[in-house]
């Protein structure tokens, strides 16, 4: 038997058995009692055809140069050696830099990248970046970008709502009921930034059940909580949770169920907040009538709900999803806003939380330690973009733009430099991301894999995957910190992301300032060490914690949660907002003047203009089967596929209407783009609404008419790039309005999961 190699990945921690340098089995860390199913794609997506062989040039920019152009993710790309390859990006930053400056190139470069502290790709970017004088920069997620701007407006700190919220073990002990928005989905909780070694969600839902606590499941998706867990399903119109909230807080006003105790110790701006509810500021009262209409939950049922959550420890949970579309401030803060006429935030199970099923950490108990951190040093360039805005930016240099109360303008982009993510997953309105990809002079991509990214690039680098070199890896609340060993040699001419911007650093004349005369074991064992010291030696020293593949991380003492400390003493434990109390109305949010953003929560009617066009609703989540679009080439995604497409959930209603039968090839289209997907009926979707998860490959075909249909199903092919608002900028990708019919004719092969065919220096094709 071979020794089982450990590492760790954002889906967990693991080990593989390796014979002759393959795979040969993956092995659950000891400590994991609930592995995550994404185990299961691992083997078959290391060593898989589309990883990145060698350092590649698109043919267009070697032959003539750097420059705007329609062909990139067209040109064939020629493989060139390291040397050239190299020197080529360390000449085109030079002459941005020299011609442009460092504003123009942009190292943003969101995504997610692999786990490992050190191996990090967007630090090593930015690393080598700063070094050579900075560059434009993205902040905040797509993840949560816009509560992160909501929050700290509202109730003073989104990372102590998001990151310190009740914990699990609270909520079995103490809550009756569960409001989830968005449910609590069991898909997600696998996942978490830099791993998560004891996944314990699932159990903590089987132990409160069992203790019967009742669950609200708010969602249009059955799925979105475990199917054994008992609960109630309000199977809710999409984007129209804030209407239900609204409607909820009008039963707990009318018949007299608020806390007004609480709304007078803690809350500002509880007054403008009810007249809007009862209709005193509009003249519309948003009572449970209202409500209906619009997110079709009986009027009936929403106020019973109300009641019992008034009469019950009541935990209002939001998923992050329900911020992710647009004007996705107003479910976070009337979720907020809801809690607080429940009068029960800051007591032990009830309250507001955001995030429980979003991901693996939220509500875990693991040890609050800091970790080892590299330092990516700092940023002279001051320019910045809301991550989402990254296609606007690209389109429209020079142009301003609104954000959290500020304007600012949009820098005039020449280099483009992805390490560690995938715009043509992450990134909506895919074809206008490719026209924005047009405007700059260079693209470079550091990938392991051939993703649409890649494609789209003009300078490719091949880089390894986490199993192919040697890491420190853990997530926040994590357990464990593991020894990641390099368990098989990378394939082709594949090197690590530090090794590839080691050598640029050279080309460049900042080598030694980059490596600190490092090699990556000296880097590892520095980067442990000086934790180790930080935490006061607690930890063994280096050797042993890699000789053992890893430590158990010591538990720090726990802290109340910020809103037990603000209920215990609201003067001295004041939040961090103008009032110190939680804001249910901001003056500052008021005083912007956004009409996306009102001073308060507010319903915004959606804009209905294309519903006959397009009548179906599309939820594009979280894939169960993958990480966004890693592990697409894995066994455990590609079984899920229909016909070799992504599957479409749709409620069987709305598929007989359109003679859509199980296991056909559907079109999906609106008037941005069109995607193929495998029909899969299901009475677990609502009717009106379907579900296709992000993360397949885009995969576009130009048709005849010049527009682009991705054969394999992506969903971004479809969906719109707004922002949720002027407020935050954030991404608004969840849901978009689609039609959807039988595909007939010929179904087009998938390209995307197969490597571009690269030519040779002399022209011949490898
Ligand atoms: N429609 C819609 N779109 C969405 C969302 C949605 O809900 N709906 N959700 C959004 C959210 S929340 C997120 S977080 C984003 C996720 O978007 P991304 O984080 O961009 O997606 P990933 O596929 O994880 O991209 C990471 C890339 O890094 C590469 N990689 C892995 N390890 C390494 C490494 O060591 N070095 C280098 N150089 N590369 C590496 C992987 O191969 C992969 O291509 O998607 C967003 N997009
Ligand atoms: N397996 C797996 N797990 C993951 C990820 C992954 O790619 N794969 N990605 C991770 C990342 S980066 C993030 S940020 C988190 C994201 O966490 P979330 O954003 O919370 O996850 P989603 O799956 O996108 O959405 C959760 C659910 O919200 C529901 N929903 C959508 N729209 C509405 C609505 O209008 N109203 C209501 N009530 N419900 C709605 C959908 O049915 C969906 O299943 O997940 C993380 N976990
Ligand atoms: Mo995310």
């Amino acid at each position: 038997m071979t020794t089982v190699i450990p590492t760790t990945s954002h889906w967990g921690a693991y080990g593989v058995r390796v014979v002759n340098d393959e795979i040969v089995e993956v092995v659950p860390h000891p400590a994991d009692p609930d592995p995550s199913p994404l185990l299961g794609g691992v083997a078959s997506a290391a060593r898989h055809r589309t990883r990145v062989l060698r350092p590649a040039i698109r043919r267009g920019w070697l032959e003539n140069g750097p420059g705007p152009t329609d062909c990139r993710g067209r040109d064939e790309f020629v493989e060139v050696t390291w040397d050239e390859a190299v020197g080529a990006v360390g000449t085109e930053l030079n002459r941005v830099r020299a011609g442009h400056g460092n504003e123009s190139i942009f190292g943003g470069s969101y995504g997610w990248a692999s786990a490992g502290i050190f191996h990090q790709a967007q630090s090593q970017l930015q690393r080598l970046l700063n070094l050579i004088g900075g560059y434009t920069r993205s902040i905040n997620s797509y993840s949560n970008g816009t509560s992160v701007v909501l929050l700290p407006h509202v109730v003073g700190s989104a990372e102590e709502v998001m990151r310190q919220p009740t914990s699990w073990p609270t909520i079995v002990e103490h809550t009756d009921l569960v409001v989830a928005f968005g449910g609590i989905p069991a898909k997600n909780v696998f996942v978490t930034p830099g791993g998560m070694t004891e996944h314990r969600t699932r159990d903590y839902l089987d132990r409160a059940a069992a203790r019967g606590v009742e669950f609200a499941l708010v969602s249009p998706l059955h799925n979105d909580l475990p199917s054994h867990i008992p609960a109630t399903w309000y199977a809710i119109v999409p984007g129209t949770d804030v209407a239900l909230m609204l409607a909820l807080a009008h039963t707990l006003l009318v018949e007299n169920l608020a806390d007004r105790e609480f709304l007078d110790r803690y809350t500002s701006g509880a007054d403008v907040f009810e007249s809007y509810v009862l209709g005193a500021a509009d003249g519309v009262p948003k009572s449970a009538e209202w409500a209906s209409t619009r997110c079709q939950i009986p009027a009936d049922e929403i106020r019973q709900l109300a009641r019992r959550m008034a009469a019950l420890r009541t935990l209002v949970t939001v998923t992050w999803s329900l911020q992710r579309i647009p004007h996705g401030e107003q479910p976070v803060w009337a979720g907020l806003a809801l809690a607080a006429l429940l009068g029960q935030i800051g007591l032990p199970g009830g309250g507001f939380g955001h995030g429980y099923g979003s991901m693996g950490d939220v509500g875990s108990v693991g040890p609050s330690i800091g970790l080892p951190h590299f330092s990516k040093g700092g940023n002279k360039v001051r320019t910045f973009i809301p991550v989402a805005r990254i296609a606007d930016m690209l389109l429209s240099p020079g142009d301003a733009f609104a954000y959290d109360g500020g304007t600012y303008t949009y820098p005039d982009i020449r280099l483009v430099y992805w390490a560690g993510g995938n715009p043509f997953h992450h990134h909506q309105d895919l074809d206008r991301l490719r026209r924005a990809l047009g405007m700059v002079d260079t693209v470079v991509v550091n990938e392991p894999y051939w993703t649409s990214m890649a494609r789209h690039a003009d300078i490719v680098l091949p880089t390894t995957i986490p199993m192919e070199r040697e890491d420190l890896g853990a997530g926040r609340r994590d357990t464990h910190l593991i020894a990641m060993h390099r368990a098989t040699t990378a394939p082709g001419e594949a090197l690590d992301d530090h090794e590839i911007f080691r050598r640029i650093a050279e080309q460049m004349g900042v080598g030694d300032a980059f490596t600190e005369g490092r090699t990556t074991r000296e880097w590892l064992e520095h980067l442990y060490e000086n934790w180790r010291q930080k935490i006061g030696n607690v930890v063994p020293p280096f050797d042993q914690f890699w000789a053992e593949g890893g430590i158990e991380l010591p538990f720090a003492e726990e802290h109340c949660t910020m809103f037990e400390r603000f209920r215990s003493d609201p003067e001295q434990f004041r939040l961090k907002t103008p009032s110190g109390r939680i804001e249910l109305a901001s003056d500052v949010i008021a005083g912007f003047g956004y009409d996306d953003c009102p001073g308060h929560p507010t319903w915004i009617e959606p804009d209905h203009s294309d519903e006959d066009s397009f009548p179906l609703h599309l939820v594009a989540n979280q894939p169960s089967t993958r990480l966004h679009g890693q592990l697409d080439v894995g066994a455990v995604s590609l079984a899920s596929k229909v016909q070799g497409r992504e599957p479409i959930l749709i409620n069987p209603v709305d598929a007989v209407a359109r003679g859509i039968a199980d296991g056909d090839v559907v079109r999906i289209y609106n008037d941005r783009g069109a995607c193929l997907a495998g029909a899969v009926h299901s009475t677990t979707v609502r009717p009106g609404v379907t579900q296709l998860a992000t993360g397949a490959w885009y995969d576009p075909l130009q048709l005849l008419d010049g527009s682009t249909l991705c054969v394999h199903g992506n969903p971004n092919a479809l969906t719109e790039d707004r922002p949720t608002s002027q407020l935050s900028q954030g991404c608004a990708g969840q849901q978009t309005r689609v039609q959807i019919e039988r595909f007939v004719g010929p179904v087009p092969p998938i390209r995307a999961h197969d490597p571009p065919t690269l030519a040779q220096r002399n022209g011949n094709p490898r």
